[in-house]
């Protein structure tokens, strides 16, 4: 367990760029509060209470009016506290569980209307056991009929041996934090060459957030936003961005979450761009039914 974890950032900059209207933050969590939604027992590290009302503040602050909540392995698969604050989003809201292999139909469409669309599966050492292989088979043909798709979040160095399965999985996947790349190994290092192939399959999007946990330089991890636009010009129809927020796991730089929207003028450097990576995709993804 992390005995200390680093504080989110308690007074985040005004964005100097204003965001488009309906910007979404695909990418963020809420945690606890721990008397109210306890955290998993097998859980790797306990974080910082990080409750909806906090959430909302933030959004509110950088001009995010919709947001895709996802499931962090400290709550397991527990997902009440996401639910709760999904509810609270009036719609504005949606979710990414984390269920069991065994979980019923009746269970993933309470989930549904709950605002769920689709399931994570985690490969990162430090967060604990990989995803069971068999159990993604078992829960992506339960998700498949809901429309609903599979967020992979995985180390860079896995993605060699896991990229033939995720060939395989026959619904739409998105890989978090740019595949977790070393943004100090260039755009030649074998796992980014690897994300850009997977990626010409339509199947595939990718989160191009995470900045500053793949970032080598430092804030404002300049270094780590320039793949996020390359990945943006290529693929510019299957690309997310979400904050992190409250940025779990952070050890060095915690984030001004201000600043990692001012990234974005890297990221997506013309207003067609933004317009598809922070409203367009996101809507296709998650609210199609507004479409
Ligand atoms: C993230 C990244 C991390 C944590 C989790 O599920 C999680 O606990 O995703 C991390 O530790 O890098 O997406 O928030």
């Amino acid at each position: 367990m992390t005995p200390e974890p680093l504080p989110f950032h308690p007074n985040p900059k005004k964005p100097d760029i204003a965001l488009p209207q309906g910007a979404c933050d695909a990418h963020c969590h809420v945690f606890g509060p721990a008397e109210r939604f306890p955290f998993a027992p097998q859980r790797t590290y306990t974080p910082i209470d990080a409750p909806k009302e906090k959430l909302f503040a933030l959004h509110r602050h950088l001009g995010l009016e919709r947001s895709v909540l996802v499931q962090a392995s400290c709550h397991g698969t527990d997902n009440a506290a996401m639910m709760d604050a999904i509810a609270a989003g009036e719609g504005r809201y949606r979710g990414i569980a984390m269920v069991e292999r065994d979980i019923s139909e009746g269970e993933l469409e309470k989930l549904h209307e709950g605002g769920v669309r689709g399931v994570r599966f985690n490969f990162v050492t430090h967060l604990g056991k990989p995803a069971d292989l068999d159990a993604i088979r078992e829960i992506t043909a339960k998700i498949i009929p809901l429309g609903w798709h599979a967020v992979v979040h995985f180390d860079a160095h896995r993605l060699e041996g896991l990229a033939p399965f995720l060939r395989e999985l026959q619904l739409p996947m998105v890989i978090d934090h740019m595949g977790r790349i070393d943004a100090s190994a260039g755009t030649d290092q074998p796992a980014f060459q690897l994300l850009l192939d997977l990626m010409q399959d339509e199947r595939f999007w990718v989160k191009v957030c995470g900045s500053e946990r793949i970032s080598r330089a430092g804030p404002p991890f300049e270094d780590a936003a320039a793949f996020g636009a390359i990945l943006v010009e290529k693929f510019p129809d299957r690309v997310l961005w979400g904050t992190d927020w409250p940025h779990p796991n952070i050890k060095q730089h915690m984030p001004d979450d201000g600043a990692l929207v001012d990234l974005l003028k890297i990221i997506a450097p013309r207003p067609d761009l933004m317009q598809k990576l922070l409203v367009d995709n996101p809507t296709r993804l998650y609210w199609p039914e507004t479409l």
